[in-house]
C-alpha cells in the first residue's frame, strides 16, 4: 500500500481525498495555488506546496509543477479527483514515466474512451445500446445528409473529442445540417485540437441515467448501480439521486449489466461512470465514459455502503475488489444537491465573496461534502461549486423530507446561493413524481424564476 500521496486538486475534491488517506494511514501531500493558500483542507494534509498563481492554467493544470512536487514529496501516487487533469491521458502517462502511480485508469483506457466514437465502437461489440447514428466520423457533407434521411430529424452532431455537452449541436434539415457540420468541425478543431464529428438521432427531452463501476486489475468489475441526474442547467448537473425513481428494476439491472459489459471490453480499471440517455419508453442508449471519481459519488457511497475514494486507492495498489455483485446492495435512497455560490435569479450569474454566517444542516441521514467554513472566501477563479449535500433515507418520499428539512436547516450569509432554488426543486410535485428530464429546468423552472435570464448571460 502506498505511503504517500499527492491530491493533484482543490476544494471539496481534495478535502475528499486527504480525508479517505488519513483513514487508510495514508499520508498526504496537497498543492495549491496562491488563491487557495491557507485553505482549510490544506491544513489537513501532512504537507502543502505552492505550485502557481490563482488560474488554473498556471497552476493546477500545470504536469511538471505537480509531477516536481510529487517528486519533493516523495509520493507514491497521485490522486487527480475530478476536473483539472484527471481524464488527461497525458498526465497518467507521465505519471507511469515518473514511476508514480496515477489513480485511474491507465492511460491506454483513458484514450480509448475519451474518443466517444471509439467507445461507441467498444459499446456496439459489448452490445450496449447505441443511439441510432452514423457509423463512425463523418466524411463528408453527402455522407451526413444520408444518414440523417436514414435516421430522420433532429440530429445531434458530437465532436468525437467532445464530451459533457461540449460541441454539440441540433439539426433540424439538410440545410441547418450542412451549416451546423462545418460550424461543429471548426469548434471542435479549435476547441479539442480534433475536428472529428458523428451524428445521432436527437432523443427528445431524455432522462441522463448513468452508472458507477468498480474495477480491479484481477478481472473484476462491478456496477454500484445507477444515478439519475436528470435536472440539469447547460450540463451542470444540480441533483443527482440513486436509484432511479422511474426506471422499473427489470431495465436498471439490464441497464447496469450493459456498462459492466462495456468496462470490461474496454480493459477499464479503477472508478468511472458509465453514461445513458434514456426515452419516454425506457430506452436506454449509450453516450459516454466518464474517466474519473464523479462530484456525485457520494450518492452511490451511501446506498451501497461502498467507500468509493478508498476503493480507487486499494485498486491502485493493486488489491483484488473485496467484494460480489451479488453482494452490493442498493439500499434506501439518496439525493444530492450541488450548493453553488450563483445566483439563480440574476441568471446563475456566479456570487463570489465571503461566507459571513454558514449554519450547517445535520441530524439522521445528512451528510455535506464542502472545503468552505464560516469566513471562508469564494473567488472568481474556480468552479462555483460550495459543497454538496447529500441526503440517505429508507425510501424516497423519507429521503425528499429529509432533503427538505436539511436546505430548510441551511443557511448561508455573505453570498448568494442555489440553495433557493433547490428548496423549490424539493417540493415540485413533478420533482416528487418523477416527471423531470433534462430540459425540465431551463423549460419549465426557469422560466418561472423572478428574472428572466439576462441576455448577456446567454
Ligand atoms: C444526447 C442527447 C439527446 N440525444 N444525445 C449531453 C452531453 C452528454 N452528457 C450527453 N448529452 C446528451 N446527448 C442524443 N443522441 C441529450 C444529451 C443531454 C443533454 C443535451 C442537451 C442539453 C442538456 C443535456 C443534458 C443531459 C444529456
Amino acid at each position: 500500500m502506498f505511503q504517500r500521496i499527492l491530491v493533484a486538486n482543490r476544494g471539496e475534491i481534495a478535502l475528499r481525498v486527504i480525508r479517505a488517506c488519513k483513514e487508510m494511514g495514508i499520508e498526504t501531500v496537497a498543492i495549491f495555488s496562491e488563491a487557495d493558500r491557507g485553505a482549510y483542507y490544506l491544513s489537513l494534509a501532512d504537507e502543502a506546496y505552492c505550485i502557481g498563481p490563482a488560474a488554473a492554467t498556471d497552476s493546477y493544470l500545470l504536469i511538471n509543477r505537480i509531477i516536481s512536487a510529487a517528486e519533493i514529496g516523495n509520493v507514491q501516487a497521485i490522486h487527480p479527483g475530478y476536473g483539472f487533469l484527471s481524464e488527461n491521458a497525458h498526465f497518467a502517462e507521465v505519471c507511469r514515466s515518473c514511476d508514480i502511480e496515477f489513480i485511474g485508469p491507465s492511460h491506454e483506457a483513458m484514450q480509448k474512451l475519451g474518443d466517444k466514437v471509439s467507445a461507441k465502437e467498444i459499446a456496439r461489440q459489448a452490445k450496449v445500446p447505441l443511439v441510432p447514428g452514423s457509423d463512425g466520423l463523418i466524411n463528408s457533407e453527402s455522407e451526413a445528409v444520408a444518414v440523417a434521411d436514414r435516421i430522420g430529424y433532429p440530429v445531434l452532431i458530437k465532436a468525437t473529442a467532445g464530451g459533457g455537452g461540449k460541441g454539440m449541436r441540433v439539426a433540424t434539415d439538410p440545410a441547418s445540417l450542412q451549416a451546423g457540420l462545418k460550424a461543429a468541425a471548426v469548434e471542435a478543431e479549435k476547441a479539442f485540437k480534433n475536428s472529428g464529428v458523428y451524428l445521432e438521432k436527437y432523443i427528445e427531452r431524455p432522462r441522463h441515467v448513468e452508472v458507477q463501476i468498480l474495477a480491479d486489475h484481477h478481472g473484476n468489475a462491478f456496477h454500484l448501480w445507477e444515478r439519475d441526474c436528470s435536472l440539469q442547467r447547460r450540463h451542470q448537473k444540480l441533483v443527482e439521486e440513486s436509484p432511479s425513481s422511474t426506471l422499473p428494476k427489470s431495465v436498471r439491472e439490464e441497464l447496469c449489466k450493459a456498462a459492466v459489459r462495456l468496462v470490461k471490453a474496454a480493459d477499464y480499471t479503477n472508478a468511472g461512470t458509465v453514461e445513458f440517455i434514456v426515452d419516454q419508453d425506457d430506452n436506454y442508449y449509450f453516450i459516454e465514459v466518464n474517466a474519473r471519481i464523479q462530484v456525485e459519488h457520494p450518492v452511490s457511497e451511501l446506498v451501497t455502503g461502498i467507500d468509493l475514494v478508498q476503493s480507487q486507492i486499494r485498486v491502485s495498489a493493486g488489491e483484488k475488489l473485496p467484494f460480489k455483485q451479488s453482494e452490493i446492495p442498493c439500499r434506501g435512497a439518496a439525493i444530492e444537491v450541488r450548493i453553488n455560490a450563483e445566483d439563480p435569479a440574476q441568471g446563475f450569474r456566479g456570487s463570489p465573496g465571503t461566507i459571513t454566517q454558514l449554519r450547517l444542516p445535520g441530524g439522521p441521514g445528512v451528510r455535506f461534502d464542502s472545503h468552505v467554513y464560516q469566513g471562508y472566501t469564494i473567488g472568481p477563479n474556480y468552479d462555483s461549486l460550495i459543497g454538496k449535500l447529500i441526503v440517505h433515507r429508507p425510501t424516497r418520499e423519507a429521503a425528499i423530507a429529509c432533503l427538505q428539512r436539511a436546505l430548510d436547516e441551511f443557511m448561508v450569509e455573505g453570498i448568494k446561493t442555489t440553495i433557493p432554488l433547490l428548496r423549490k426543486i424539493s417540493r415540485l410535485e413533478a420533482f416528487r413524481n418523477g416527471q423531470v428530464d433534462t430540459t425540465f429546468i431551463e423549460r419549465v423552472l426557469l422560466p418561472t424564476m423572478t428574472q428572466p435570464e439576462r441576455e448577456h448571460d446567454r
